[in-house]
């Protein structure tokens, strides 16, 4: 049996926009996730082919009121504090801060509003984890600028970013800059709220975009150890090792750089500098990278102190053509099916192995302390007539999961924390579903935002409190 560290951060995370509803009020500006309808059309906005930057009328979005975590973040709270909760995952929404992004001056009411959340969670010795940017950009900086392919919001960025440093300087220790920042790549509206011209050249905007966040990124990272000499500031990958299909040489070689796409993040944030494959990509690609004088040395001298990683799935690639027809289902990765494992009700692959890998591969990479910031499975719960859910699945995936993760620690890699996504049922990113649930605490919230929005306990709310309580042994 593991023995997990002294001090684990164990908890849960969320992101502002999938739990927090109150979208326009106290001042906050609309954000790019606000924008994000249900069905088809989700998939459309998030993949940057949409021409509206406006909601539309009769159209539902899921983040307007979501699980109403504005309000109902102390019952909340308590209950995260119920099940032993060390550390708890939050990021902060830009447009409660900027309502507009570039905005002389921030908003004081949603400066208060994490202040009172911070200090709730410090009255339980929560630890708060805050992600700076998660999904989410002020709609004005995508009317008025192009959201990230523009420059000009590095600035907008870092301003933001020692706005919430300077104010919670006392009270967040531990931050990471984007999450999973190389999301950027396979959903451009949703990591870096692009939208595309017809005719334009993807690519090149998708990197130059990139190499804006990852100088900002940068940026905030500096700006972070000058304001608080103790922070730990992270980035945040969407991880999952990529395995070749079969031992055909080209099949690994396509797994490699699949896995090198993600990496290619992290090793500029963690590295500080841009790896030759990159290069040779770009040169083979004729993409063209404009960089600032200070650029590579921002780059090189402002470092990330860990490394936040999500991780629900193993990828699988292949080079022949007829495995290549077997796409798995609902997977942003467009992995194909692995025939050795099973997948989620959304076609994500279920691999618990493959976490104590893709942790051994990260850690033998950047030699850095990892955060796991995300785990866990979505699956659709069915209410007991008493309030309860019997989800003996999730605790299957997250028992499962948690072992691996022991493994990996018993291999030598230092992991700091856990937080699993969504300790209590919230909307989902890829589809804005309420029935896609994650929670330990079931809401009584429906698709179509229907529901009382009532909490209630679900049987894996106990297993985790034991889980905790007994610092990983008891799974
Ligand atoms: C990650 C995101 C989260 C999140 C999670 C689960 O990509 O960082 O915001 O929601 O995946 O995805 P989903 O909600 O689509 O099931």
């Amino acid at each position: 049996m593991t023995q997990f560290p002294k001090g684990f951060l164990w908890g849960g995370a969320v992101a502002a926009n999938q739990v927090e509803g109150a979208y326009l009020e106290d001042g906050k500006g609309l954000t790019s996730v606000d924008l994000l309808p249900t069905g088809e059309k989700r998939w459309q906005v998030m993949t940057g082919k949409v021409d509206s930057l406006k909601p539309v009328e009769g159209e539902f979005y899921p983040s307007h009121e979501a699980i109403d975590f504005y309000h109902r973040y102390k019952e909340d709270i308590a209950l995260f504090a119920e099940m032993g909760f060390k550390a708890l995952r939050v990021s902060i929404s830009w447009a409660r801060i900027f309502p507009n992004g570039d905005d002389a001056e921030p908003n004081e009411a949603g400066l208060q509003f994490y202040d009172d959340l911070f200090d709730e969670m410090r009255k339980y010795d929560i630890e708060p984890v805050v992600t700076i940017a998660h999904f989410d950009v002020p709609v004005h900086l995508i009317e008025a600028y192009g959201s990230w392919r523009n420059r000009k919001l590095v600035n907008f960025f870092e301003t933001y970013a020692k706005t919430i440093f300077t104010r919670y300087q006392d009270k967040v220790k531990y931050w990471m800059t984007f999450n999973e920042i190389n999301m950027l790549l396979h959903l451009p509206f949703v990591g870096a709220r692009l939208v595309f011209d017809e005719g334009e050249n993807e690519l090149q905007i998708k990197y130059q975009a990139a190499h804006h966040q990852l100088v900002a990124s940068a940026l905030a990272v500096k700006a972070g150890h000058e304001i608080i000499p103790d922070a730990k500031i992270g980035c945040m990958l969407a991880a999952g090792t990529t395995y070749p299909y079969t031992s055909n040489p080209d099949d690994v070689a396509k797994a490699m750089e699949r896995d090198r796409e993600s990496f290619f993040f992290i090793d500029v944030q963690s590295r500080g500098h841009y790896p030759g494959y990159a290069k040779r990509f770009f040169r083979d690609n004729d993409l063209k990278i404009h960089m600032e004088e200070n650029d590579e040395e921002l780059l090189k001298n402002h470092t990330v102190d860990y490394i936040g990683f999500s991780y629900y799935s193993s990828r699988t690639t292949s080079t022949d053509p007829e495995i290549l027809k077997d796409i798995t289902d609902g997977n942003v990765f467009a992995s194909v099916a692995n025939p050795y494992l099973k997948a989620s009700e959304w076609g994500w692959t279920i691999d618990p192995k493959g976490f104590r890998i893709t942790a051994n591969q990260l850690y033998d990479r950047y030699e850095k302390p990892l955060f796991v910031v995300e785990n866990g499975l979505g699956a659709i719960d069915k209410l007991n007539a008493d309030g309860t859910v019997d989800d003996d699945y999730r605790i299957e995936y997250l028992k499962e999961h948690i072992a691996e993760m022991g493994e990996a620690i018993e291999d030598g890699v230092d992991i700091i924390g856990y937080t699993s996504w969504g300790p209590i049922d919230i909307v989902s990113a890829s589809t804005g579903e309420m029935k896609k649930r994650y929670g330990y605490i079931y809401v009584d919230r429906d698709n179509e935002g229907k529901g009382t929005l009532k909490r209630s306990k679900k049987k894996s709310f106990d297993w985790y409190k034991q889980v905790i309580a007994s610092n990983g042994e008891k799974l």
